[in-house]
C-alpha cells in the first residue's frame, strides 16, 4: 500500500448525500456532503422525498445528480482522489430502484465516456419507474398481510426472513408495484436496493444485491442464505417465480469486492485506475462497523428514538425485533431493536418536573431535576414499577400507555395500579429504568452466557414472557453484553448512561463518544478492510481488524459503574414481564 492512502465512504441518506474520507491511519481527512433539498432544489423533494398520503419515494435522478456533485467537491478542493485505494458506504435501507432493460447498455457507456454527467448516460431511460420507494412509506398494509399469511403469520415470517413483515421492507413494496403498476413491473429488467444501485453506478455495471441489506427485503431466507421461493412465487406466480428472481440478479453477492471502479470516475475525477469498490450496505448495517462492535457487544442509540444495535452468532428471530446477516463477519448477524418512545417521552417527565420550579429552569431544556431524580440511590421506590409510552410502541407492540404498578417485590407479582408514584420524582427513575431493562430482556436472548449468577434468591423457574418469547427466569441471569458503547444525543447524559450502563450490565466496559459521520465511516472502515482482506495485507478479520486499529482515544471509557447493579434489577424482570401482560 502506498504511504498515503484514502479511503472514502459514501452515506446515501434520506436527505443528504455525504462522502468521508479516511487516511491509512483510520483518521478522517475529508468529507463534503451534498444536501438534496437545499443544493439540489429543482427535485422538489421535501427533507429528500415525495410525498402522497401513505406513499413515500425518492427522484433516483436525484441521487445521480448528488453523487457528481459531492465528487465534484471533492475535485475543488483539491482532494488527491487518485490515492483513494478503495470505497463502500452506507445507503438508507428497504428502497428500491426499477432498472429497465436498457439499464446494462447505458451502464456501459461508463466505461468509455466522461464529457457529459451520470444524468446524461444513465437517466432517465435505464430506469423502469423514476422514484424509488423510501423507507418512511406506509402504503403496503395489505402486502404486508399478504406476506406473513403466505408464510402462516408474525412469527414464521421472521423465522424465515429475520423480521415480520414491514411497511418498508422491499418485498412488500415489490408487491404492490406488481399489483397496481403492472406496466411498470413488466418493463422492469433489474431490481436494486439503494446500496447495489450506488455500487452499480460506480463499477458501471449492475452488481447484484449486498447480503447483509437484502437481509431488510422480507424475501431473504437468511439460515438458507437464498431468496424464499414462496414469498418470490407470491410476488410473481404468472412465472413461477422465474422473472423476480431474474429481476433480483439471481442470487445476493457475497464477495468483499464488487469491482473496480469505471473509467467514468477516473477521467473525470481523476480516480486511481486501480481504486476497488467494496459493496455498498444498509445505513444500520454500515454503522456497527463503524465501531469496534464484536460478538455479544452493544450499541444503544439514545436519539429521539431508542434503536439497539447488537452483533451476535445466535440466530434467534423475533417478530418484534430484526435479525441481519453481518455485513463483514461470517457467521454472525446484527440484531437492531427499535423504540418508539425514547428521548420524548423522557422530556415530558423532565418537563413536569421543571414546572414545578419557579426559576429559569420552568421553561428551559434543563435536565438537572431529572438527573438528580434518575441518580437518587434512597431505594424507597424498590416495588415501583412505570412503563411510559406517550406514543404506541414497537418493543412491547402496545398502543400509546404511561402505566404505574407497586409489585410485590418477594413474587415479581403486581399488586395494584396507581395513578401516580408517592414522589412525581420516581417517574424520572422509573421511565430510564424501565426503557434500560426492556433493552436488557430483549437483547438476552441473543447474548452468550457470560459467568455471573445472580446472588439474590429469585425463583429462577418462574416463567417470564416477553413479547413471543416465554422462558424461566434463569435464561435470563447470566446474559451479559461485553462492550456497550452509547451514541445518540442523550448518551451526553451522565445519569442516563450511567442508569442504562447499569442495567444492560456490560461486562468489559461502557463507552460513548460522539459520531456524527458514524454510517459514512463504516463505509470508510468497510473499504479499507475489504481491500488489504482480499490482497492478503491483512488476515485479521472485520472485527479484530477494527479493535486494533481503532482510534480509541475517540471514545470515553465509562467507569463509574458498578457491577452490583446489574444484579439488583434481575428483581424487575418479572414485574416487568407481568407489567407488559396487562398492556396487550
Ligand atoms: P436524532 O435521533 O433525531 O438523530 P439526536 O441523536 O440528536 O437526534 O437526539 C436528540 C434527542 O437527544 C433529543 O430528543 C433530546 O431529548 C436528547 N438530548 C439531547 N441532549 C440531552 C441531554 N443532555 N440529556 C438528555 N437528553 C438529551
Ligand atoms: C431501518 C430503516 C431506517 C433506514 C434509514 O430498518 O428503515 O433506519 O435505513 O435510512
Amino acid at each position: 500500500m502506498p504511504l498515503d492512502s484514502y479511503y472514502l465512504g459514501f452515506d446515501l441518506s434520506t436527505q443528504q448525500l455525504k462522502c468521508l474520507a479516511i487516511d491509512q491511519n483510520l483518521k478522517i481527512v475529508h468529507s463534503e456532503t451534498v444536501e438534496f433539498e437545499k443544493d439540489l432544489p429543482h427535485y422538489h423533494t421535501k427533507k429528500g422525498v415525495y410525498v402522497h398520503g401513505d406513499t413515500i419515494e425518492c427522484p433516483v435522478a436525484m441521487w445521480l445528480e448528488a453523487l457528481d456533485l459531492v465528487l465534484s467537491r471533492y475535485q475543488k478542493a483539491e482532494f488527491p482522489l487518485e490515492k483513494v485505494m478503495a470505497i463502500s458506504g452506507s445507503c438508507q435501507q428497504h428502497g428500491s430502484v426499477y432498472w429497465s432493460s436498457q439499464a446494462e447498455s447505458l451502464l456501459e457507456q461508463l466505461n468509455g465516456k466522461s464529457e457529459r454527467d451520470l444524468l446524461h448516460y444513465v437517466s432517465p431511460a435505464a430506469f423502469a419507474r423514476q422514484t424509488a420507494p423510501n423507507w418512511q412509506d406506509h402504503s403496503t398494509a395489505k402486502q404486508c398481510q399478504e406476506f406473513e399469511q403466505c408464510l402462516g403469520g408474525p412469527e414464521k415470517m421472521a423465522q424465515l426472513t429475520g423480521s415480520r413483515a414491514h411497511f418498508r421492507f422491499t418485498g412488500p413494496q415489490i408487491l404492490k408495484i406488481a399489483q397496481l403498476e403492472p406496466e411498470v413491473y413488466e418493463k422492469t429488467k433489474t431490481i436494486s436496493l439503494v446500496s447495489n444501485f450506488l455500487t452499480s453506478i460506480l463499477v458501471g455495471h449492475l452488481v447484484e444485491l449486498e447480503e447483509a441489506d437484502a437481509c431488510g427485503m422480507n424475501l431473504y431466507d437468511i439460515r438458507g442464505r437464498k431468496f424464499s421461493d414462496e414469498l418470490l412465487h407470491l410476488i410473481d406466480s404468472s412465472s413461477k417465480d422465474k422473472t423476480i428472481r431474474q429481476k433480483l440478479m439471481g442470487a445476493p453477492m457475497k464477495a468483499t469486492i464488487a469491482g473496480t471502479i469505471c473509467k467514468y470516475f477516473i477521467e473525470k475525477y481523476g480516480f486511481n485506475v486501480n481504486c476497488k469498490v467494496s459493496p455498498m450496505t444498509g445505513d444500520n448495517l454500515a454503522t456497527i462497523c463503524s465501531l469496534p462492535l464484536r460478538k455479544n457487544d452493544v450499541l444503544v442509540s439514545l436519539g429521539t428514538s431508542t434503536t439497539v444495535l447488537l452483533v451476535t452468532d445466535k440466530y434467534h428471530p423475533s417478530p418484534n425485533y430484526h435479525l441481519f446477516i453481518h455485513p463483514t463477519l461470517p457467521e454472525h448477524y446484527m440484531g437492531m431493536i427499535c423504540y418508539c418512545n425514547g428521548s420524548l417521552a423522557r422530556e415530558k417527565i423532565r418537563d413536569r418536573l421543571n414546572e414545578e420550579r419557579d426559576d429559569n429552569t420552568k421553561k428551559s431544556n434543563d435536565w438537572t431535576l431529572f438527573n438528580q431524580a434518575v441518580l437518587d440511590d434512597s431505594k424507597d421506590d424498590d416495588n415501583e414499577l412505570g412503563v411510559y409510552f406517550p406514543l404506541g410502541e414497537i418493543v412491547p407492540s402496545v398502543k400509546a400507555i404511561n402505566k404505574r404498578v407497586m409489585y410485590n417485590p418477594n413474587t415479581g407479582r403486581i399488586e395494584r395500579e396507581v395513578e401516580k408514584f408517592r414522589d412525581e420524582r420516581h417517574d424520572a427513575k422509573n421511565i430510564v429504568e424501565s426503557q434500560a431493562l426492556s433493552c436488557r430482556v430483549r437483547i438476552s436472548p441473543l447474548l452468550s452466557d457470560s459467568n455471573t449468577r445472580s446472588q439474590q434468591k429469585l425463583n429462577e423457574d418462574t416463567i417470564v414472557k416477553f413479547d413471543y418469547d416465554e422462558s424461566p427466569l434463569r435464561d435470563y441471569l447470566n446474559k451479559r453484553p461485553e462492550k456497550a458503547f452509547f451514541v445518540g444525543g442523550a448518551s451526553k447524559n451522565d445519569a442516563i448512561v450511567k442508569k442504562f450502563a447499569q442495567i444492560i450490565g456490560a461486562t468489559k466496559g461502557n463507552f460513548r463518544l460522539e459520531t456524527p459521520n458514524s454510517c459514512a465511516l463504516g463505509g470508510c472502515y468497510k473499504a479499507m478492510w475489504s481491500l488489504l482482506y482480499e490482497s492478503n495485507k491483512t488476515t485479521a478479520p472485520f472485527d479484530k481488524f477494527l479493535n486494533d486499529n481503532f482510534p480509541w482515544n475517540v471514545m470515553e471509557s465509562i467507569s463509574d459503574v458498578d457491577n452490583e447493579s446489574w444484579d439488583h434489577y434481575n428483581s424487575k424482570i418479572v414485574p416487568l414481564s407481568e407489567l407488559e401482560k396487562t398492556l396487550i
